[in-house]
């Protein structure tokens, strides 16, 4: 299994076009795609998840590690869709209305997909009947707010309205982060999970759909 190894230490080292090379070559040697996208992609990406929480690897390294698992997972994509391979659950992610900040954001999305987990991503700005919609539409369990502003982060509670509103406040979880938020604000509006970093956001919403 040295290729699958190979594939995880690339990723993590964000060098996209061999991670693209070596998933085919796993490919060609008739691996399973399962299995190229657990134990070789989904490893490298879970282990730089795991440093960037201790603080051993940074922002810009996060972001280069994605770059080469988005490109790894573009070539496995037809073979898994091929081998019924089920997403793990599926989450509504986006920067609430008035806020455009989206490195934090797209962080968690990229830790979410490196569990798994099928991702909605509804950009920034998004108004929280945005929220909701795309939660019905998609059937997903969970819907992720970020916010980095203390002026947009009462946007957060509109979304918890709004779902309550919409009768799907029993069906879908609802997840809160950004640098303003914090536990006590996210009880205080009646969401159902913070966390103070992406690698644990996607711990505790794949912890949500199990
Ligand atoms: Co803005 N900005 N910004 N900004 N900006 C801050 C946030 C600010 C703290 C700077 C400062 O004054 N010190 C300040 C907010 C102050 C406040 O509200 N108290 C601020 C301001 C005021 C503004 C403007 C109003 C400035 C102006 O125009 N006068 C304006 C607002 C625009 C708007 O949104 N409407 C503005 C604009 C911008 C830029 C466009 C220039 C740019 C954003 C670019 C982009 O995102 N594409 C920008 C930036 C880059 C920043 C700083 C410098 C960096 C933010 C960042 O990306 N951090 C920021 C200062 C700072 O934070 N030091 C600042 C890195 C990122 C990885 O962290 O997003 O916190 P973060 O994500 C973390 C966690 O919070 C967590 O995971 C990530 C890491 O693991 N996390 C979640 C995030 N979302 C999560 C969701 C979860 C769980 C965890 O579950 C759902």
């Amino acid at each position: 299994m040295a290729i699958l190894e190979e594939i995880s230490s690339f990723l993590q080292q964000g060098r996209a076009p061999i991670v693209k090379e070596k998933v085919q070559e796993a490919i060609d040697q008739g691996l399973e795609p399962k299995e190229i996208l657990e134990k070789g992609l989904l490893e490298g990406m879970g282990i730089i998840g795991e440093k960037f929480k201790k603080n051993e690897v940074f922002v810009p390294e996060v972001l280069i590690a994605a770059r080469a698992m988005n490109a790894g997972v573009a070539i496995l994509k037809p073979y898994l869709v091929e081998a019924g391979v089920e997403s793990k659950g599926t989450v509504v992610i986006g920067t609430v209305k008035g806020d455009l900040h989206d490195i934090g954001k797209n962080l968690v999305k990229m830790m979410l997909e490196g569990k798994g987990l099928k991702v909605i991503d509804l950009g920034v700005d998004v108004p929280s009947e945005q929220f909701i919609q795309a939660a019905i539409d998609n059937d997903a369990q969970i819907i992720c707010c970020s916010a980095l502003l203390t002026t947009t982060m009462n946007e957060m509670k509109n979304v918890v309205i709004a779902a309550q509103e919409k009768g799907i406040r029993n069906k879908v979880k609802i997840m809160v982060g950004g640098a303003p938020i914090t536990q006590n604000f996210c009880d205080s509006i009646g969401a159902d999970g913070y966390t103070a970093d992406a690698a644990s956001a996607a711990d505790a919403a794949l912890a949500m759909c199990s």
